[in-house]
């Protein structure tokens, strides 16, 4: 396999923001099998689609034959990167972190391919293994000895928060660099990694790495190569809002915190402007690919192809071709109004951002009546557009359209709840509303 290439690729995808040493780091890429590693704090149970952009980088990487290492910081999680937090965050406790890096290394299987027969195969590494077995007179003689205090209170994540004296930060967090640098220099040890990939954020602690691992070797020939770095771009959107955020709140990598549908429709909503970024940053579609959605999708703008594309892509990798498959076939239910065909999960998935209302079950007990229902939802404001509505047969229940004649004296029974607990109501092709009944 050729290993030519990899910064061109990250290139034209719009995937770097900064390197250090460029040119030679692309001569040295190109001649030989590299190793290179990103690593992760385990701060959640779950990583979000903020991390999603480091790991096409990794994939990028393993695509074009060289290793990629994932590094779980089971070590640094314990103490808090201050790179990018404006405030002091309170420690987690060891079984949190574990249990954490345990369901975060599920997610890089989707990206990566860690079948151990293949030369490049990728490997996960968690520093606790190696960080916790340091003493403190050791990291003070044989680390901090090469750190000037004077230049880490210049790093941006430090900096910031020695002018912003009403938060601090602790010796704990000052000194979270150091640990990343010494991760550095044992893969370069250990693995023979010779390269850091990360989001723009991470750039100070990179460099401090490079630094360390040059002061380390200094007695070695200069033909042995040191440490590069690779940082990606912060993705913004073009509207200026967050990137990652979406309605309900940050969008997860696993089913658990966002469903495969909200996920899928979180890339579906991507403006125009900002969908042709997104699929060289988040899909592995080659550039004659990009570029025929994008001319596909310029002339006719209305059909979404680019969004599509990109749901898709992005969803199969991340969730399987069968959490696509229910995703697109719950999307269409919604949208056409038939959604007889639901299953209990996919209900909730696609229900779960529509208006919603609690009601009482035992009111179902003798029939309600629609037209008392509906001033209850968001789909009339008042017993007189309720019946308006009823009556010109624009109301459907669980995707039966209402014929107008009859509307009016509807009742709504127990027999009408999905899964012994929804009603839904549908006003028009576009409004829905989830009744909960219990
Ligand atoms: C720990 C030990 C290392 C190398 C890196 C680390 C983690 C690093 C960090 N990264 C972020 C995180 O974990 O805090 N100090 O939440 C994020 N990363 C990646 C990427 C990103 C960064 O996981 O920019 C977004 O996802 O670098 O914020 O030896």
């Amino acid at each position: 396999m050729t290993t030519k290439g990899y910064l061109e690729e990250l290139e034209w995808r719009g995937l770097v923001h900064q390197t250090t040493a460029e040119d030679e780091l692309s001569a040295f890429l190109a001649s030989g099998q590299r190793v290179g590693y990103c690593g992760f704090d385990p701060t959640n149970d779950s990583l979000t689609i903020g991390n999603l952009m480091p790991i096409m980088l990794l994939g990028h990487l393993q695509r074009h034959g060289h290793q990629p290492i994932v590094l779980m910081g089971g070590g640094t999680g314990l103490i808090g990167d201050p790179s990018g937090k404006d405030a002091e965050r309170t420690l987690q406790t060891r079984e949190q972190v574990e249990s954490n890096v345990k369901s975060c290394s599920r997610i890089f299987e989707r990206v990566l391919d860690f079948d151990s027969s293949n030369s490049n195969a990728a490997v996960m590494v968690n520093n606790v293994d190696w960080l916790e077995k340091l003493g403190f007179l050791e990291v003070l003689r044989d680390v901090g000895k090469h750190f000037s205090v004077n230049a880490m209170i210049q790093k941006d994540s430090v900096r910031d928060r020695l002018e912003n004296r009403e938060q601090g930060i602790s010796y704990t967090e000052f000194s979270y660099m150091l640990l990343q640098a010494y991760d550095f220099l044992h893969l370069r040890r250990s693995h023979d990694c010779t390269l850091q990939i990360a989001g723009s954020d991470q750039y100070g602690n990179i460099v401090c790495g490079i630094d360390l691992i040059r002061r380390d070797m200094i007695d070695q020939s200069e033909d042995e190569p040191r440490g590069y770095g690779i940082t990606g771009p912060l993705v913004t959107k073009a509207d200026g809002t967050k990137f990652g955020k979406s309605e309900s709140g940050a969008v997860w990598l696993t089913a658990e915190r966002t469903s495969p549908y909200a996920f899928y429709q979180f890339w579906l909503n991507a403006s125009d402007e900002d969908a042709g970024k997104y699929l060289r940053f988040f899909t592995f579609l080659d550039r004659d690919a990009i570029e025929d959605v994008e001319a596909r999708h310029t002339e006719k703008p209305h059909e979404r192809l680019a969004q599509r594309v990109l749901a898709e892509e992005v969803t199969r990798m991340i969730h399987g071709q069968d959490e696509l498959d229910r995703a697109q076939a719950a999307a269409g239910a919604l949208f056409g109004g038939d959604i007889s065909g639901l299953d209990e999960v996919q209900l909730k998935d696609v229900f779960a951002d529509v208006p919603h209302s609690s009601h009482s079950k035992d009111s179902l007990g003798q029939g309600m009546l629609l037209v008392d229902l509906l001033p209850e939802t968001s789909l009339a404001g008042s017993k007189r557009e309720a019946r308006e509505f009823l009556k010109n047969g624009s109301i459907s229940i669980n995707g039966q359209k209402l014929d107008g004649g009859s509307a009016l004296e509807h009742q709504l029974s127990a027999d009408d709840l999905l899964y012994g607990r929804s009603i839904l109501l549908r006003r028009g092709k576009k409004a829905w509303h989830a009744t909960e009944w219990t």
